[in-house]
Formats: C-alpha cells, structure tokens, sequence
C-alpha cells in the first residue's frame, strides 16, 4: 500500500515581495528573506513528484486573519500597498510606550505596530504575506478534511516572530499561529519550533492558552535575535500557565547537542501534553552553511529531526520559517520530511 503524497501548499504571487536589504547591527546589508529561498524549496518539492503535490491554497478569509491580528496591523498593511512600485519603508521611529496606538493610515507611524529595523513595507507586502498565511491555514485544513498524517505549509514569508500587533523579524502574519488556531477547534495542538530563533510571536498569541503547547529550542536570546524573548522562566500566563516551554541553547552546537535536548525537553512535554495535532514551525537557519543562525546542524541532522518529530505519531503540519542558505534550503526541508514521513510510518501512522 502506498502512501499519499504529501500536499505542499504555494502560491506563486508570494515571490512579488522582494524585500532589497535590511539594517543590522548599524549595517545595511542584503536582505536575507530572498524569493530565491521559496524557489529553492519548490525545486526540491517538483523535483519528487511522487512524494509532494504541490497546489495553491484557497484564499484565506478575512476573518482567519482578524481573530489573530489586530485590525490596525491590518490597516497599516494595507496602507504600505499604495507605495509607488520599488520604493520600500522601514519604520525608524519605535513608540514603545504607544505600541499599536497609532494612524496605520500615515506610514511614518508604522513604528507602533513592528518591533525591529530588518521588516520592510511595500506595495507587494500583505499580497505575498496574505498568502502565506493562506498556506498554513490550507496546509492544517488539507490535514483535517483529507485525514492525512502530514502537509506542508511553504509560507514565505515567514511568521513566528509576528505577534497580534506587531510585524518583525521578516515576519508580518503568524502562520504557524492561522494553523494552530484553525486545529485547537478540534483538539489540543502542540507547536514545535525549531528555528533557529525564538518564536515570540507564537509564544506571545499563546501565552493565555492551555489548549496550544508552544515548544521552542533557538539560540540564546541574550546573545541573539529576539534579544527580549525566548528566555526559559517564560512559561505561559494565567490559564496557559505551565504551556509554554523555552529551550535556549548555546551557540555554535551540532546535531547531537540539539536531537537530545529535543529529545529530552522538547519532545518529552510534548509527549506529556498528549496534543491532538502537531504544527512544526520549520526554520533551517541553524544549517551549519546559514549566513543567519549560529549552529553547525547538516542535512543529515535535519533529517534526524524530522524522524524524532515524527516518532510522536500525530497528524503534523509543517510550515516553513527561516533558513537562509537558499541553494541548499530546499535539500534540507525534504530531508525533515522525509524523516517526518519515516517517523511517522515506524509509530504506525
Ligand atoms: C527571522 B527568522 C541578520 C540580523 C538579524 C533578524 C533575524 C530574523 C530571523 N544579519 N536579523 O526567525 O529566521
Ligand atoms: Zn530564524
């Protein structure tokens, strides 16, 4: 008997947002959050036409995203469509103290709904970040309605640092939160992140939720991006106390360190949660090759990552997140699912 093939859900007016560069640590360098990446990984999925089925998601109702960001954010999105083709803004003014308290019509306050200087606006933006969300929601829908034991989420760009009101960190909509909140209606969900950084934006729409786990492993955040998140006394908030789980882990680690403190953290209060569902937020930036994360993982390693996931045995979406090495991004996403695929085959799934 033969498996189905594993949907991988894309649409290709998300490689209209070309976001040109980006300011660090002082610098102006080229922006890492490339469309070469998405092409990377839709060579490698058409490239296995017997194991993927790549299709475009419906579109995501307006609703999907309105119980998850805030109107305003929405707002300001839609304001940034009007900039003249090829011209890009950066917020540059960050009112902390009136976060999310702005005119989303007026550009120059786009400030109160981001938290970094690395997540540009364009006329492109909410189009290519619209469908993103679209993916994973299509993605967790496929998974329900079709009883699959796996779909693919390709949403670029990504999302696990955007919170209910605030866009960074080249995310503007959550896309692993549109496919936990579409899942949690029928049973508990556990999110897994294991991008190279922290998912506080996950965490951040979760925190108060007892019925969605979020799990993330990422490098410290005292030495890397969040900075201000990602910390392992962050446990979750009122009713969804004791549902949030922070690994952080040293920098540079290889494949050993990181599958047995996924092992013995992150898998273990996953098993001990005993979800429903499993959404993967999939980053591969902490490829030993990755210009942006800092461990030395191989393809190898991810791989055995996606095995480990598997072993739990519950139906999983996975979608995508960072990973910027592009030539060999696509490599590497098939090698977690197929280890997703061959974990799940040996828990009899
Ligand atoms: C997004 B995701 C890079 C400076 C750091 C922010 C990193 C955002 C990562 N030269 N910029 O989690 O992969
Ligand atoms: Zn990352």
């Amino acid at each position: 008997m033969s498996s189905p093939r594993i949907p991988a859900f894309f649409n290709e007016v998300q490689l209209a947002f070309k976001p040109l560069y980006e300011w660090a640590f002082g610098e102006k360098i080229d922006h890492p959050e490339t469309t070469a990446r998405a092409e990377s990984i839709l060579t490698a999925l058409q490239a296995e036409s017997a194991l993927f089925d790549v299709r475009p998601p419906k579109e995501i109702p307006l609703a999907a995203l309105r119980s998850q960001h805030s109107h305003a954010m929405l707002t300001l999105y839609n304001t940034a469509r009007t900039l003249p083709e090829g011209e890009t803004f950066y917020p540059m003014v960050f009112p902390n103290l009136k976060r999310g308290a702005g005119d989303p019509t007026n550009l120059h306050q786009a400030g109160a709904w981001c938290f970094d200087s690395g997540t540009p606006l364009n006329s492109q933006t909410l189009t290519a970040a619209e469908w993103s969300a679209a993916c994973a929601r299509d993605a967790a829908s496929a998974l329900r309605h079709e009883k699959l034991p796996l779909t693919y989420s390709l949403s670029r760009p990504p999302g696990h640092h955007a919170t209910r009101d605030l866009f960074g960190g080249y995310c503007y909509f959550n896309n692993a939160a549109v496919a936990a909140r579409y899942l949690r209606r029928f049973g508990r969900v556990a999110v897994v992140d294991i991008d190279f950084h922290h998912g506080n934006g996950t965490q951040s729409i979760f925190e108060r939720d007892p019925k969605v786990l979020t799990v993330s492993l990422h490098g410290d955040p005292r030495e890397h991006f969040p900075f201000f998140a990602g910390y392992a006394h962050e446990t979750g908030a009122g009713p969804g106390e004791g549902y949030n789980l922070n690994v952080p882990l040293p920098t540079g680690i290889d494949g050993k360190v990181y599958l047995d403190a996924l092992d013995r953290h992150a898998l273990a209060s996953v098993r001990h949660y005993a979800p429903e569902y499993l959404v993967v937020s999939a980053g591969l930036d902490g490829y030993h090759k990755d210009p942006v994360g800092h461990w030395a993982l191989t393809t190898e390693d991810f791989h055995a990552i996606g095995e480990r996931l598997g072993r739990l045995g519950l139906p999983t979406v996975v979608v995508q997140e960072g990973g910027y090495h592009a030539e060999d991004l696509g490599t590497n996403l098939v090698a977690v699912l197929r280890g997703l695929r061959a974990g799940q085959s040996a828990a009899g799934r």
